[in-house]
């Protein structure tokens, strides 16, 4: 069996905690990481029929029973990842019935997966539902959008709008845009439930006055993901308050529609 802290993706995973502590978007506790990993890579780390423990979940998914995870912890800190990272990571299976976690590695001072795990979980099965390739769902507090969201309508439309208008390549990196939930509740199965909702959409859902949900295929490309409308939404605090000369318009948005073959959100354009 190989040592698993040289596995390409726990490895990612590490990098991936330390690089989202050193932009600020995950203070004290803040934030949370799940990463979908396929038996076969587990296997080569982990006997998979030792379980050390069994953790409820405290929500039923049957379309990911069975599945491996590697998931951040509760109560710990992004910045402790890399220093610690089997007390504050963790890599359980979903048993078969869906209804809990079989816990194989980590949590090590008997802790658990993350208070957010039900919007992750969910926000698994509807990104899975719309790309079979999805294997990652970040939450963290990026200062800037979450800045943007005390001073800006909420609206979904305005909103995806503003941040594509704020940069050349934000409408090629999510031209699905941004979904935005109204300030709820954290920790809970419903914004769990209104944020799957929301992630049928698109890859970005924005928690108002909170911070921002991601998905996508692997850990970099989510983070830059994140990182791409955490920069629009840092110009936009830059020039809001300032007389607006020019922007970048909707014939040239279907310029870059057409160059890079994306396609904004269907009504977004005009
Ligand atoms: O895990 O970010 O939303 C800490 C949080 C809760
Ligand atoms: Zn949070």
């Amino acid at each position: 069996m190989k040592d698993i802290l040289t596995a390409p993706f726990m490895q990612e995973m590490i990098h991936t905690c330390t690089n989202m502590y050193a932009h600020g978007w995950d203070e004290r506790n803040g934030g949370n990481i799940s990463l979908l990993l396929d038996e076969e890579e587990v296997k080569e780390y982990l006997d998979v029929f030792k379980i050390i423990r069994k953790i409820p979940t405290g929500f039923y998914t049957k379309e990911l029973a069975g599945k491996y995870f590697l998931v951040t912890g509760t109560g710990k800190y992004f910045k402790n990842v890399e220093r610690d990272p089997e007390n504050n990571l963790g890599l359980f299976r979903i048993n078969e019935y869906g209804d809990g976690a079989e816990l194989l590695w980590g949590y090590s001072q008997g802790g658990r997966f993350t208070s957010e795990l039900p919007a992750h979980l969910m926000s698994h099965e509807a990104r899975l539902r719309v790309d079979p390739e999805n294997r990652v769902v970040m939450h963290s507090h990026p200062t800037n959008l979450l800045a943007m969201t005390y001073v800006h309508d909420l609206d979904e439309k305005a909103f995806t709008r503003t941040l594509w208008q704020m940069s050349t390549e934000c409408i090629v990196v999510f031209p699905d845009g941004v979904n935005v939930l109204p300030w709820m509740l954290c920790g809970t199965n419903e914004i769990g439930e209104a944020t799957a909702e929301k992630m049928k959409t698109a890859r970005l859902v924005v928690w108002a006055q909170h911070g921002i949900y991601g998905c996508g295929k692997d850990l970099d490309e989510t983070f830059g993901l994140i990182e791409t409308a955490e920069k629009a939404a840092e110009i936009y605090l830059k020039i809001a308050h300032l007389p607006l000369k020019q922007t970048i318009t909707d014939e040239d948005m279907h310029l870059l529609e057409e160059r890079f073959g994306v396609k904004g959100r269907e009504g977004y354009l005009s």
